[in-house]
């Protein structure tokens, strides 16, 4: 047979084999994923993590199991993340502020003041403007499968109650890993310690840190009440987190084994914001039982805060760009009039 011949047939057996290969192995193997949270089991976050894993397991047929480590196991969120872009880890949900260190457009969510309702927040993340931020993320290897609710974040500290904002003065405070929370917490009088979420509760309880800025739901799943006296109520920003892929690990599913996990994290988004609402509905009380002073600060002096906020608001809207600022808060306005 001539040499050629016997060539193309090569190649085309090689190609046919190839092609079976790849789609055997794909529709029939097992597929192990794991799921880092930074947060303990009592909290939403890695309540809505098993709910995800579950409903994987049962959407694929047991196909695709997802093992959850919770409370920091496998690294802090910027760890987890990059772990995600490296292919080591499939799933993770950080906070949009340390997204933002990766797709800076993330870091608008931080703004402060922004939303007033968590209804307002869903409409915004699960509209246009939402979907969008998450379309950048693939260039980065990560693909964002759905934005969960961590929720409105409020001080807490062991020295003082925070009624004004000048209470702040001098308040060594951590933040989040994020420039913006970083330049909000100074630009406000106190001493802002960037820390991951992972190390926190020793920080505050050795006093390397007075105080903190979480929603009542990490405060209390951190069990915080055991290291800060004082909680109060400022509200000044709404967090919010994203269930994240790797791009990596995406890339090897199929088309109906990615349906299914988008299915699974549309259903846990819903679960994981009713846990997180329910919860922040009760847990004021509880960190009252628990020892906490919790106060509430006035309207007038949230309007002060805000206001003494407005150079930092200025900057960071410059350095996001105000086509997507402006972009951002139409998406806050329309929702808002939508009586959301
Ligand atoms: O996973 O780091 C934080 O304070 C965030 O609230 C949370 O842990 C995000």
């Amino acid at each position: 047979m001539a040499f050629h011949r016997l060539f193309r047939l090569a190649g085309a057996a090689l190609a046919l084999g190839l092609s079976v290969g790849l789609a055997a192995p794909a529709a029939a193997q097992q597929i192990r994923a794991r799921l880092g949270t930074s947060l303990p089991d009592a909290h939403p976050q890695t309540l809505g993590a098993r709910k995800f894993a579950e409903l994987v397991t049962a959407k694929t047929g047991g196909r695709i199991t997802v093992s959850v480590y919770s409370n920091g196991a496998l690294g802090s969120d910027v760890q987890m993340t990059s772990a995600l872009q490296g292919g080591s880890l499939e799933f993770t949900v950080p906070s949009t502020a340390t997204i933002a260190n990766i797709v800076r457009d993330f870091g608008v969510v931080g703004l402060p003041f922004s939303f007033a309702s968590e209804r307002e927040a869903d409409a915004v993340f699960d509209g246009p403007f939402g979907q969008a931020l998450l379309a950048k993320l693939p260039e980065k290897n990560l693909i964002g499968l759905a934005f969960w609710e961590n929720g409105f974040r409020n001080v807490t500290n062991s020295r003082r109650p925070i009624r004004t904002v000048e209470d702040l003065q001098g308040i060594k405070i951590r933040t989040m890993q994020n420039n913006l929370y970083i330049d909000m917490f100074n630009g406000m009088g106190s001493n802002a310690v960037p820390l991951a979420v992972t190390e926190l509760f020793s920080a505050l309880e050795t006093r390397a840190v007075d105080g903190q800025e979480n929603p009542f739901t990490v405060v209390f799943a951190q069990k915080f009440y055991d290291v800060q006296r004082y909680l109060s109520t400022t509200g000044h920003a709404y967090d919010a987190l994203v269930l994240l892929a790797g791009k990596t690990f995406w890339d090897k599913l199929n088309e109906a084994d990615r349906q299914a996990v988008q299915e699974a994290a549309r259903e846990a988004t819903l679960y994981e914001r009713q846990q997180s609402r329910t919860l922040n509905g009760e847990l004021r009380a509880q960190l009252i039982a628990a020892g906490m002073q919790v106060n509430d600060l006035s309207p007038e002096e949230r309007a002060r805060m805000r206001e003494r906020l407005k150079p930092v608001i200025d900057k960071y809207s410059a350095l996001l760009g105000q086509p997507l600022v402006t972009a951002f808060f139409d998406a806050i306005a329309k929702a808002r009039a939508a009586g959301q």
